[in-house]
């Protein structure tokens, strides 16, 4: 078989019916890079067709499991079955450290109104009510987040009434979100229904100030494996004040107070964009895209901020830091590199990691030969330049849009558009925008998004990498294979793998995978022999 990435795309597909086949080629695409520096279309944030197995989760999952979750002393409540609860449960690793024993944190319990079939028929929201003042008798939150589940749809139980309602009784914050699981194409409408639920009822509410001098927020890190305690260290060593997390080993306090911060950090883009754009609109906080994974990529980024602050002693000490850090990544890195150097991966995760972790993959010399995202939309593959002529199909009008416009008495820029222009001509900083995956992949290169079982399947067969990246759904499929899977949702039980110290963790994580003896060991099926008796083929 063929190993050019047109050929493999065209046998990819061949097996679907006509319409499926069409849409998949779509989603299938070739890198090149253009003269006029444009990469090609994908069709992106579609829907999965049924029958297909696809690694996507649902919008609930994107909403409670995503964004809201990983704040400790939010208090998460599920109005749903029980069985949706599961996967919102640790699962993820997100870890979090309370300020101290007796500080709130939530993060090790899992609150559902474990709905029966007699609240399907008759209603839950009695039972809510119950639950949610069962929760706050228990537990004295300072705030207790709603999430509905798809059954709260079908149904119609309005939990946005009932919070309001045990507000008003409670005296406590308590705000619903309507992120039922089939709500949108995937996770991806939960991370924007989280978004606005933030705006809407946490960002703003403390407006404490501060004094220090370098105040920002880290967005979209969600503290998986510890990588937010890398970052906090790193950034706390280089003097830069870290307001808030969205939302990793994050509080609601921070969060009510983040409006204070000068500016806004974006690692995972598709996950809190829509935040960054409304605090940039409602406050002038302006926002800028950061990588944090690769040990490159965390000096270009810690630089960055240094250029926005525009203060000699803060770039002296991001200097400082840099050179402190770098030294032991060297060593493990060209150590690993001898060893791993040519070596070929394949990254299909969520709507950011398969990006940024290819920058990890480059630092040992491994080459990303395939990449995609599962809910990714066109502008994480080709940029936020595509944003302007996307069009909003009846999927994206289906999640509110909201509203925002500056605040009459908060509204104040930090940068004059004159100063932001001028800072983006003098350095490479850049506001407002993510490069997106593709332009960052070598041409001839396949990019496929919503990867599905079978296509997996024939990849391995056909290009048999030396690591497959993905998650526990793909993880055992894969490896039955003779393929390493590394996952990136969990790091498995490792990381963490962000910053300098992460990105040590992972060379050494991904040195004993692909150089591991044992994967010789374990023969595919399609190098199995056809004399073999079919049960000894099947085992
Ligand atoms: Fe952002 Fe994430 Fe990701 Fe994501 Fe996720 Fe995740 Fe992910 Mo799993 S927020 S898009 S919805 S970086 S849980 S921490 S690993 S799919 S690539």
């Amino acid at each position: 078989m063929s190993t050019n990435p047109r050929d493999v795309k065209e046998e990819l597909i061949q097996i679907y019916p006509k319409k499926l086949r069409q849409r998949r080629s779509d989603q299938i695409v070739v890198t090149e890079h253009r003269e006029d520096g444009s990469v090609p279309e994908i069709k992106a944030n579609m829907r999965s067709s049924p029958g297909i197995i696809t690694q996507r989760g649902c919008t609930y999952a994107g909403c409670k499991g995503v964004v809201i979750g990983p704040s400790r002393d939010i208090l998460s409540l599920v109005h749903g079955p029980i069985g949706c609860s599961f996967y919102a449960w640790l699962t993820r690793r997100n870890q979090t450290r309370p300020e101290s024993l007796d500080a709130q944190n939530f993060i090790n319990y899992c609150l559902s109104t474990d709905m029966q079939e007699e609240n399907i028929v008759f209603g839950g929201e009695k039972k809510l009510k119950v639950a949610v003042k069962e929760a706050y008798h228990l537990f004295h939150p300072k705030a207790i987040a709603i999430f509905s589940t798809c059954p709260v749809g079908l149904i119609g139980d309005d939990v946005h009434a009932v919070a309001r309602e045990m507000k008003a009784e409670l005296g406590i914050n308590v705000f619903g979100f309507s992120c039922e699981g089939y709500r949108g194409v995937s996770q991806s409408a939960g991370h924007h229904i989280a978004n606005n639920g933030l705006f809407k009822h946490i960002i703003g509410l403390d407006e404490t100030p501060h004094d220090e001098k370098f105040k920002i927020n880290l967005l979209g890190e969600y503290n998986i494996g510890g990588d937010g305690f890398v970052l906090e260290d790193i950034l706390k060593r280089c003097g830069i004040t870290q307001i808030s997390t969205f939302s990793g080993n994050s509080t609601y306090a921070a969060m009510a107070n983040s409006h204070t911060a000068d500016l806004n950090l974006v690692m995972c883009h598709r996950s809190i964009n829509y935040v960054a754009e409304m605090m940039e609109k409602r406050f002038g906080i302006p926002w800028m895209k950061v990588n944090f994974i690769g040990a490159d990529s965390t000096a270009k980024s810690l630089r960055r901020i240094a250029e926005y602050f525009e203060d000699a002693g803060l770039a002296a000490r991001v200097e400082e830091v840099i050179a402190e850090e770098m030294a032991a990544v060297e060593a493990t890195r060209s150590l690993v590199k001898a060893r791993c150097q040519g070596k070929t991966a394949m990254l299909f995760v969520g709507g950011s990691r398969a990006h940024h972790y290819q920058m990890l993959f480059t630092e040992i010399g491994m080459k990303t030969i395939a990449a995609g995202y599962e809910f990714g939309h066109r502008d994480d593959y080709e940029g936020r330049k595509v944003l302007p002529g996307l069009k909003v199909d009846a999927d994206s009008r289906n999640i509110e849009e909201l509203d925002v416009v500056p605040d009459p008495e908060r509204y104040r820029p930090r940068r004059t558009p004159e100063q932001l222009a001028k800072l983006e001509g003098m350095s490479e900083l850049e506001f407002r925008d993510y490069i997106g995956m593709m332009p960052e992949m070598e041409d001839e290169t396949l990019v496929i998004d919503d990867l599905s079982h079978h296509e997996t399947e024939r990849l391995l067969e056909i290009y048999k990498p030396d690591i497959f990246c993905a998650g526990i759904k793909e993880k055992y499929a894969v490896q039955k294979m003779g393929i390493p899977c590394k996952q990136l949702h969990s790091y498995d039980y490792g990381g963490p793998y962000a910053g300098f110290k992460g990105a040590i963790n992972f060379f050494n994580d991904i040195d004993r995978m692909v150089n591991m003896k044992i994967w010789s060991y374990v023969t595919p099926p399609w190098q199995q022999k056809a004399e073999q008796p079919a049960e000894v083929a099947a085992d």
